[in-house]
C-alpha cells in the first residue's frame, strides 16, 4: 500500500534530500514551506515544479511552525502516515541573537504537531523529531543515547525541551514518536552560512580570485560532520521499527574547524601556513604569499560547544544503520557542486 508522508521543513537541506529518499520508496509526499517574500525553494525545484505541477507524487503546502491552525489543517488535509519535522531556526549562533523565536519555533512548534497528532483520531501517525547533538553540549565524547543534555546555547535548549516532548508523548499518550538525535551533517546543499560551507565556498572564490580572504571564528571546536545524503535514510529507518525509540546517528569520527580546514585547501591544492595565536591567528598562501583567512571574534559563540563525537552502535544494531560517506567524500562531493 502506498504510503503518505509530510515534512515540514521540506525547503531545507535535509527536507530536500528526505523527500528525494521517499519518492524513490514510491512514498507521496507532502511539503510544508513557510511564506517567504521571494522562492526558497532551489533544493528541491527538481522535484517540485511550481509552475507545471509535474509530479504527481509531490505536493506543497503553506504552513508555518508558529501557527497552529495552519498545522492542524495541513494534517487533517493530508491524513500522513509519517510526519517528519525538520523545520527549525536551526542556526545555532543566531539563537544567540532571536532566542525567544527560536523557541516558540523548535520547542513549541513540535509541542503544537504532538498535540494534534494526540487529539487526531483518524490513523496512527508516526513522528520523527529532528534532535541535535548540541543538546549534549558540554557532555564530555563519545555521547550516546544515554549521555546527559548540557545545552550551550537556546537552539539547543528548544531542542532539549522538543527531544523530552516527543518521549512524554510517547510514553503518556502512547504516540509512535521518536528522536534521531544527529549529529552535525553536511552536504552541497548546506545553507550558506554554516562553517563547512562558508569554507568550501570562501577557500574556491579565493582560489578563483574572486575572494580575497576568508573570516572565521572558532577554529578549535570538533565536529562530528557525516553526509545529509546518509543521514536522511536513518530518519526512515527510526520510523519503521515497531517500537517508537531515539537514536543517535553520528560518524564516531570528530575533526575540528581548522582540520577541515586543511583538508579542503589541499583538495584545491592551496598550500596554508598558519601563524599566530588566538585572534591574531592567520593562515597564508604559500604560493602567493597573501593572508587568506583571518579570525573575528564576531563569529565566536558566547558558549561553545567543543567536542561532540556520536557513538552510533545502537542504530548500527537494530537499525542497520551506518554512515557510508567519509568526510574526505563529503568535500569533494561540496567542492565538486561549488566549482
Ligand atoms: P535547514 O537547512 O536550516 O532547514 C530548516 C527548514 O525549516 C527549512 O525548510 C526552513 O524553511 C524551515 N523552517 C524554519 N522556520 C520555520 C517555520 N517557522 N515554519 C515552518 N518551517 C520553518 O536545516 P537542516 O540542516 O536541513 O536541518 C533539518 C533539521 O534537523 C532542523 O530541525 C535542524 O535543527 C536539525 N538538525 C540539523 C543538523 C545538521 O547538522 N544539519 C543536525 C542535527 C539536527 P526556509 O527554507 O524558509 O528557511
Ligand atoms: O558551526 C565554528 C562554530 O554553524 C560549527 C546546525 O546544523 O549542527 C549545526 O550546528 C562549528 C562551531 O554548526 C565559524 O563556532 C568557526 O563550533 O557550522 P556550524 P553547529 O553550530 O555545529 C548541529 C548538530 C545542529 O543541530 C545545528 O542545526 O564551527 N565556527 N567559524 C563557525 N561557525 C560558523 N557558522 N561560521 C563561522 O565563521
Amino acid at each position: 500500500m502506498t504510503k503518505t508522508a509530510l515534512i515540514f521543513g521540506v525547503t531545507g537541506q535535509d527536507g530536500s534530500y528526505l523527500a528525494e529518499f521517499l519518492l524513490s520508496k514510491k512514498y507521496k509526499v507532502h511539503g510544508v514551506k513557510r511564506r517567504t517574500s521571494i522562492p526558497n525553494t532551489d533544493r528541491i525545484d527538481h522535484i517540485f515544479d511550481s509552475i507545471n505541477f509535474k509530479n504527481r507524487n509531490f505536493k506543497m503546502h503553506h504552513g508555518d511552525l508558529s501557527d497552529s491552525g495552519s498545522l492542524y489543517r495541513i494534517i487533517n488535509d493530508v491524513n500522513p502516515d509519517e510526519i517528519y519535522n525538520l523545520a527549525a531556526q536551526s542556526h545555532v549562533k543566531i539563537s544567540f541573537q532571536i532566542p525567544e523565536y527560536t523557541s516558540d519555533v523548535n520547542a513549541l512548534g513540535t509541542l503544537r504537531i504532538l498535540e494534534i497528532i494526540r487529539h487526531y483520531k483518524k490513523k496512527k501517525i508516526k513522528f520523527y523529531q529532528a534532535s541535535s547533538s548540541e543538546m549534549f553540549g558540554k557532555s564530555k565524547p563519545p555521547q550516546n543515547e544515554k549521555t546527559i543534555f548540557q545545552p550551550r546555547s537556546i537552539y539547543a535548549v528548544s531542542k532539549v525541551f522538543a527531544f523530552h516532548s516527543v518521549v512524554h508523548y510517547r510514553e503518556a499518550y502512547k504516540v509512535h514518536a521518536c528522536n534521531g538525535i544527529l549529529f552535525n551533517h553536511e552536504s552541497p546543499r548546506r545553507g550558506v552560512n554554516f562553517v563547512t560551507k562558508k569554507i568550501v565556498q570562501g577557500l574556491i572564490r579565493i582560489k578563483q580570485k574572486k575572494q580575497k580572504k576568508l573570516v572565521l571564528g572558532n577554529l578549535y571546536s570538533k565536529r562530528d560532520w557525516g553526509h545529509a545524503k546518509d543521514y536522511v535514510k536513518s530518519m526512515w529507518k527510526i520510523l519503521q521499527t515497531k517500537k517508537a525509540e531515539d537514536f543517535v546517528i553520528a560518524t564516531k569520527k570528530s575533526y575540528s574547524v581548522k582540520d577541515f580546514v586543511n583538508i579542503c585547501a589541499k583538495k584545491l591544492d592551496i598550500n596554508l601556513v598558519w601563524k599566530g595565536k588566538g585572534l591574531n591567528e592567520v593562515a597564508i598562501d604559500k604560493k602567493t604569499k597573501n593572508t587568506v583567512i583571518k579570525i573575528d571574534k564576531k563569529y565566536f559563540r558566547e558558549t561553545e560547544v567543543d567536542n561532540l563525537v556520536g557513538d552510533f552502535k545502537k542504530a548500527k544494531k537494530v537499525l542497520k544503520w551506518q554512515p557510508s560517506i567519509s568526510l574526505s567524500n563529503l568535500i569533494d562531493d561540496m567542492i565538486a557542486n561549488e566549482i
